[in-house]
């Protein structure tokens, strides 16, 4: 962001005051603050209440050992029964857990499928029976590589009902990227879909798992079994002795099944995130804070009234969102959802907000990269809807430019409804800095304040908070619930990335940067790191290089995060060739778009290549992005003075026009 813009978004000052009615009755109001700071860990206390425990824990936060936090020590409880069953007790098994709106769509009408309580209940049981007869035990993890259906989340709440961490890896992963998050995890099963369905055409998803399975043999681990749930009905190889189909094991399995209590910090689930080196992290959560913190955030941040609320979160499982506020935290509050596969657009331009329409969505919950989109096909479409249901509207993923927020606000909300800006993390496992919509004035662009219980603040380089008015880097000053509890197998490098960098203060190092406002509210600017955020997901460029450099006829290679106005940032490559392959031949810059399209998924495809003589450099030999991100972005190419060689910038400038 250039200090242009910061200078802009600073100067937004309009205010949107939440709805009186919605103030009058929220399910929290502005006491929390004063009661979650007179004492923290009473505050998260009384949300643990909120779940059911089979054990109450004898101490609310061991940090004795920090950075490796415990939280309620001595608790136990089991993640699924407290999303499913105990709304069934309750006397609500008839009540609707998921209205599932798939694809294809034919004539208008979706493949759709309305899921109650109590059938969540039996296929979860049936699941994790089968997943018990096939051998899975307590602590064994499961991947989940599969397409936006039912089954999605039948299948992450049947693990956690047995114990056995989930892994769920992104449909839109490669091969190769599945094959190193399995290695990573040893995962033991996976479980998977003979396809997809995507704009109304079938994908096929079982080849990447076989192709998977295939090279983590090779790296000397064996995937026992793959689950396979038949979706498309495209023809699928077969290999008797690991694959087995969904509906024979899991449909015969029996719909009982009696959940086993697990320690609070059993883990529930490992998710793989970029960092800023080529390999992908495993965030491990654990089961009972986890499920305090997305469960308490998504009732107070979205005001969740579960008898008439009708909620709609439009990501996917293979994200944290997806975990966070489509399975765990809406499930344990008992909610009534919308899921939906496919894309906004497709078959028709208005699919969002049809479905907002038809099932009188209350809810919503997206990404700015989305909302930026709509902006762009004009407001004729959403206007031919009617979204009146609508009362609270959610903001994630990456910072909402004030434009998309107002123009959210108007043409989707009416007016009517508060937005939250939510920031928080894949490590943070669930909201951290939010409006709360029954007491925050919202100001367009800022996530403005933490959310009770939680500690945060804008630091300068040496951890000291800066004064309002200034920027800095953003931390988090004291451990909360659902916090990461580690990288999967690697806890120096947990160490060494949240929390060496403000060891003396002991705050956890979000890698965002962030501006406190003349009221001291956050407005968080984006990572600090050499992690992208492309349309909310996040990407790393030591990553996308090492693919780069994967390809036979690369040397060498540097990837910029450039800014875009559709998704935010894009990924820019700049690529230097081995002597032996020439000038690559005239498809070179499609042969390794496609190869990094193979290596990490089509989501890593770069926006530019840009093939390259050399690459601007210090002395010490540190890549100097910041000026490969002028010229990607269009800019005059600021200070060079640092560079061995000053003069390549100009071969790198003038090259451009001719090799993209
Ligand atoms: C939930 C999720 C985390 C990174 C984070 C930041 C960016 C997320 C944001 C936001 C500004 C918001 N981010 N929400 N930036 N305002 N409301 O997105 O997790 O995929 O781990 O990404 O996304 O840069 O550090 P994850």
């Amino acid at each position: 962001m250039t200090d242009e813009t910061l200078a802009n978004l600073l100067k937004e000052d309009r205010r949107f005051e939440p709805p009186a009615e919605l103030a009058a009755n929220a399910n929290v109001k502005a006491d929390a603050y004063d009661a979650a700071r007179a004492d923290r860990e009473a505050f998260w206390a009384a949300q643990a209440d909120r779940l059911s425990w089979d054990t109450r824990w004898d101490r609310v936060l061991d940090w004795d050992n920090a950075p490796f936090a415990k939280w309620f020590v001595g608790g136990k409880l089991n993640a699924a029964y407290n999303c499913v069953d105990r709304h069934v007790e309750a006397g609500r098994g008839d009540k609707v857990a998921i209205h599932w709106v798939g694809e294809p769509v034919n004539d208008g009408v979706a493949d759709t499928r309305d899921l109650t309580y109590a059938d969540l209940q039996r296929e979860v049981s049936q699941a994790a029976n089968a997943l018990t007869d096939l051998g899975v035990g307590k602590g064994d993890r499961v991947a989940i590589y599969l397409p936006m259906i039912p089954e999605a989340v039948v299948a992450m709440l049947a693990c956690a009902r047995i114990g056995a961490p989930h892994t769920v890896v992104f449909g839109g992963f490669s091969a190769d990227a599945l094959a190193s998050r399995l290695d990573d995890c040893q995962a033991k099963v996976v479980i998977t879909a003979d396809g997809g369905y995507r704009r109304g055409t079938a994908s096929a998803l079982k080849p990447a798992v076989d192709e998977a399975r295939t090279k983590t043999a090779q790296m000397g681990h064996v995937v026992d079994k793959v689950l396979v749930i038949r979706r498309t009905g495209q023809e699928v190889a077969w290999d008797d002795a690991t694959d087995v189909w969904w509906h024979d094991a899991v449909g015969n399995a029996s719909t009982e099944h009696t959940p086993e209590a697990f320690d609070a910090e059993h883990p529930l689930y490992v998710m793989y995130t970029s960092g800023t080196t080529g390999k992908p992290k495993g965030i491990l959560h654990t089961t009972g804070g986890y499920l305090v913190g997305s469960s308490y955030t998504h009732h107070a941040v979205f005001d969740l009234k579960p008898d008439t609320d009708v909620y709609w979160c439009t990501a996917d499982i293979g994200w944290v969102t997806g975990h966070s506020y489509i399975v765990y935290g809406p499930l344990a509050n008992g909610v009534t959802q919308v899921l939906y596969e496919g894309t906004p657009d497709s078959p028709e331009p208005g699919r969002w907000w049809k479905i907002i329409q038809d099932y009188k969505v209350t809810l919503f919950y997206t990404a700015p990269t989305a909302i930026r989109s709509f902006m762009k096909q004009g407001r004729e479409i959403p206007d031919q809807y009617d979204m009146s249901s609508l009362r609270i509207l959610g903001s994630v993923g990456e910072p909402i430019n004030p434009e998309a927020y107002v123009w959210y606000r108007h043409v989707i909300g009416g007016d009517r409804t508060p937005i939250v800006d939510t920031w928080w993390q894949t490590e943070t496992g669930s909201v951290m800095i939010s409006p709360l919509p029954g007491v925050t004035a919202g100001k367009p662009g800022s996530a403005m304040t933490p959310i009770p219980g939680i500690e945060a603040d804008v630091v300068d380089d040496d951890g000291n908070p800066v004064p309002n008015g200034s920027g800095g880097y953003l931390v988090v000053t004291s451990p909360w619930p659902s916090m990461l509890r580690t990288i999967w197998g690697d806890d120096d490098r947990y160490v060494d990335t949240y929390w060496s960098r403000f060891k003396q203060q002991g705050y956890y190092f979000a890698g965002d940067g962030a501006k406190k406002d003349t009221d001291g509210d956050i407005w968080v600017l984006g990572r600090v790191d050499d992690v992208m955020n492309v349309s909310g997901h996040r990407l790393s460029t030591t990553e996308i290089e090492s693919a780069l450099v994967s390809h036979p006829k690369v040397a060498e290679s540097a990837v910029v995060g450039a800014s875009d106005p559709d998704t935010g940032q894009a990924v820019v490559a700049y690529v230097i060739l081995r002597n032996e392959a020439g000038d690559g031949g005239p498809d070179i810059v499609k042969e390794l778009s496609d190869h990094v399209r193979k290596e990490i998924g089509p989501i890593a495809k770069p926006r530019q290549i840009m093939i390259v003589p050399e690459l601007p450099k210090t002395r010490s030999g540190k890549i100097m992005r910041r000026l490969l991100r002028d010229v990607a972005e269009g800019r005059a190419v600021g200070d060079t003075q640092t560079l061995a060689d000053a003069s390549i910038m100009d071969l790198i400038s003038a090259g451009q026009a001719t090799s993209t």
